[in-house]
């Protein structure tokens, strides 16, 4: 009988041209396919998703992850329902512009967070089975 081995069904999906989307249909969207916008813990997975996106789209292109405090102000929640342990952002940010700023990209001056305007269409990046 085969042993039995752990079931690794992760994946990442990253949109790209053909899908630059508001923060609200980019989570949609990951939801759909089984999975929910990316969320990041730690160095090592700001790293690899900051990473793949460049490698995929070139360097410093922004692109969505599941991070966003629309519900309540200053409040950062992940789309996954993971908690809010580790964050990158970049200088004097999350600035929440105009009030309007609620949703987080990647990638900011290369390697950092921004929040920013919700509605504006970005690549976005999918994670599911982890
Ligand atoms: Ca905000
Ligand atoms: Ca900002």
């Amino acid at each position: 009988m085969a042993s039995a081995l752990p079931l690794i069904n992760l994946f990442v999906c990253l949109s790209s041209s053909v899908f630059y989307s508001a923060y609200i249909l980019s989570d949609r969207n990951c939801i759909s396919i089984g999975g929910n916008l990316a969320s990041i813990h730690n160095i090592n997975d700001h790293n690899w998703i900051s990473g793949m996106v460049k490698k995929a789209l070139g360097s410093d292109k922004w692109a969505w992850i599941g991070l966003s405090d629309a519900i309540q102000e200053g409040k950062w929640l992940w789309t996954d329902g993971s908690r809010f342990v580790f964050s990158r952002w970049g200088s004097g940010e999350p600035s929440n512009k105009g009030d309007k700023e609620h949703c987080t990209h990647i990638n900011y001056i290369g390697e950092y967070w921004n929040d920013y305007l919700c509605d504006a269409k970005l690549p976005s990046v999918c994670v599911g089975g982890r």
